[in-house]
């Protein structure tokens, strides 16, 4: 963010009190923090009692090997039957687990508690035909569909990590993540519903397994009930999960035996594979989703619209809201189709009282307009949620005015893949929130601003955010490297986990989040690494070299903007270069990674020691005065970057 940025947030000085009956009924109060301040370690004990173990656990955490930790030590359990089976022992099984929402307007599912363990049931009975033994990693790639879920905690419920890959994401991506954690499965559909139109998800599938011999199945989901390319190796999800017995026996798994590897973006061009485990992984995802929403399973209706692609599907649309067996929302397609207000309405015919979204899709809606969501009855909020970028304090205050009818907390949640669950945040019952702070780090969690020597520093100052003490839903490692687990995260400041956000800490001690202070990108609260969108672009034969940078975005946060140097073969590239170039990155990453804008420069302004300067490329794309070039080799390589471009705009 730029320093005029953090000079309107810091000057932000409303705040709003947790409204009276929310306060006095809440899940959590301010002796929490308390609590925990005496004996976090007591504190984590005492949350996951919230978990059915089937072996109790000897020891909370084992610090003994830094970085490595171990959460519940000793304890068994089985997240599935945490999340399904025991609600329906205890006499739920007749509670809805999901309102199913697909696009198509009239395609609603109800899904029961009961209804969600027979089906569980029946596809881990059809993952083991298959052969996926505990430890096999399983690819899931599928759209917003009751089956992601079931596929999900058929995994779970066998031991076989998941790996579930964005739908959004190209056959290439999904070809490297499921080479790189070796699955033997992967789970997809013939297609998803975006739009309005079926859109073909089995041909990314059909090439990325070409490419991965190793795969040993397909099961296809029928979603659409588009033509699909058939191979030996495809099997129809009805076919072989209807007819399997609807019993299965939970086995009870270790601790910290691994959940999930979800991928993300690093600083590097090689998405890194976070490990989740399972005991401390649900403890927190499930505690933070009842103290931050101040979750009441009996009544409340739930609704993250996140997709189950990223992480926040993963912890607070499965894993969190189902162990606290909760009723939640789940809706397959976009917030505008087929009208802008279809968000609002789901809200209002489902009378969704705990609503969670992003700052991007929020200020999407401000665009369209404060008449769209007026014209429905919300009054059933009375939580809001923030994930996955800072929400800028005018976002924040529209958001709780004409979502919240003014009187309902909104609360900024900070965490990330890595962290596996809400870290910072706001307690709704208890925090007077300030619009645009993610306030303070949650019970039981240590975080902190430090200098460049890791210092803290004092109120009223910035630095980099990191976290102090080790916390139950932390990634264990990097599949198979555990080095870079080391070097990423770990080494930055001794002893500390370096989160690679920008934070100041106010007057009062609040935090606020400045945004990434590496070279991952923040795109509509997707993490995009300037070198992946790099080396794709350098893979056209028509591009010598690429230069990305995250440039403000008003809606989106940011924008991906390239600057590319095209080769002498190119030419001049031709008229529809830059739309070639743009369709290519959709290609190699996704839709999602497509730049805004690409600008054809003669050359790339690089330091000395050749690295490019992106910085000054980020002045350019945001059109402002081009910062200090002292250090670039070649200072007249600005101008003629503003040049070029001043006659190409
Ligand atoms: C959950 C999720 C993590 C990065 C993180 C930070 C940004 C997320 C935020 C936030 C400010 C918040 N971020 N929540 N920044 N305020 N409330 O988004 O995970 O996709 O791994 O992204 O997102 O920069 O480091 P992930």
């Amino acid at each position: 963010m730029s320093e005029q940025g953090l000079s309107n947030l810091m000057s932000e000085e409303r705040h709003f009190d947790p409204p009276a009956d929310l306060a006095r009924d809440a899940n959590v109060t301010a002796a929490a923090y308390e609590e925990a301040a005496a004996d976090r370690l007591a504190f984590w004990s005492k949350q996951a009692e919230r978990i059915t173990w089937a072996e109790p656990y000897e020891q909370v955490l084992d610090w003994s090997n830094p970085p490595f930790a171990k959460w519940f030590v000793g304890g068994k359990l089985n997240v599935a039957y945490n999340c399904v089976d025991r609600h329906v022992e205890d006499g739920k099984g007749d509670k809805v687990a999901f309102h199913w929402v697909g696009e198509p307007a009239d395609d609603t599912r109800t899904i029961t508690y009961a209804d969600l363990l027979d089906s569980v049931s029946r596809a881990a009975n059809a993952l083991i035909e298959l052969g996926v033994e505990e430890g096999d990693r399983v690819a899931i790639y599928l759209p917003m569909i009751p089956e992601t879920v079931i596929a999900m905690l058929a995994c779970a419920r066998i031991g076989a990590p998941h790996t579930v890959v964005f739908g959004g994401f190209s056959a290439d991506a999904l070809a490297s993540r499921i080479d790189d954690c070796d699955a033997k499965i992967v789970i997809t559909s013939d297609g998803g519903y975006r739009r309005g139109a079926p859109s073909a998800l089995k041909p990314a599938v059909d090439e990325a397994v070409a490419r991965s011999p190793r795969v040993r199945n397909v099961v296809v989901v029928r979603r659409t009930g588009q033509d699909v390319e058939w191979t030996d190796k495809d099997v129809w999800w009805h076919e072989i999960v209807d007819r399997q017995s609807a019993e299965h026996t939970p086995k009870a798994f270790d601790a910290e035996h691994p959940l999930y590897v979800m991928y993300t973006s690093g600083t590097t061009g090689k998405p890194k594979g976070i490990l989740h485990t399972s005991g401390g992984y649900l403890v927190q995802s499930a505690w933070t989703h009842w103290s931050v929403f101040d979750l009441k399973a009996e009544s409340d209706i739930y609704w993250c619209s996140a997709d189950i692609g990223w992480v926040t599907g993963h912890s607070y649309i499965v894993y969190g809201p189902l162990a606290n067996g909760a009723t939640s929302v789940m809706y397959e397609g976009t917030p505008d189709t087929p009208h802008k207000g279809r968000w609002w309405e789901i809200i209002q015919d489902y009378k969704v009282s705990i609503f969670y979204t992003a700052p991007t899709a929020i200020r999407t809606f401000m665009k369209w307009g404060d008449e769209i969501p007026a014209e429905f009855d919300l009054s059933s909020v009375r939580v809001l949620g923030s994930v996955g970028e800072p929400i800028n304090p005018e976002a924040y205050i529209w958001y709780r005015e004409n979502i919240g009818g003014d009187n309902v907390p909104v609360v900024d949640t900070w965490w990330q893949t890595e962290t596996g669950a809400i870290m910072i945040s706001p307690l709704p019952g208890v925090t007077s929130a300030k619009p645009g702070s993610a306030m303070t780090a949650l019970p039981g969690i240590g975080a902190d601003v430090v200098d460049d020597a890791g210092n803290s520093v004092p109120n009223g100052s910035g630095g980099y955010l990191v976290l102090t003490e080790p916390w139950p839903s932390m990634l264990r490692t990097l599949w198979g490297d555990d080095q870079r687990f080391i070097d990423t995260y770990w080494s930055r400041f001794a002893g500390k986990y370096f989160a690679g956000d920008g934070a100041k800490r106010d007057d009062d001690g609040d935090i606020w989040l400045l945004g990434r202070v590496d070279d991952v990108m923040n795109v509509s609260g997707h993490r995009l690494s300037t070198t992946e969108i790099e080396s794709a672009l350098v893979s056209h034969d028509k591009v010598a070299e690429a230069a990305v940078v995250g440039a403000t975005d008003a809606t989106t946060g940011q924008a991906v903007v390239a600057f590319v140097i095209l080769t002498e073969a190119a030419g001049d590239g031709g008229p529809d270069v830059v739309a070639e170039l743009r369709a290519h990155v959709a290609k190699e990453i996704g839709a999602i990674a497509k730049p805004r804008s690409i600008m054809v420069v003669s050359e790339l302004p690089k330091t000395r020691s050749g690295k490019i300067m992106r910085r000054l490329l980020r002045d350019v794309a945001e059109k402002r005065e081009v910062g200090d070039v002292t250090t670039l080799a070649d200072s007249t390589v600005m101008d003629a970057i503003k040049t070029g471009i001043g006659s190409s705009d």
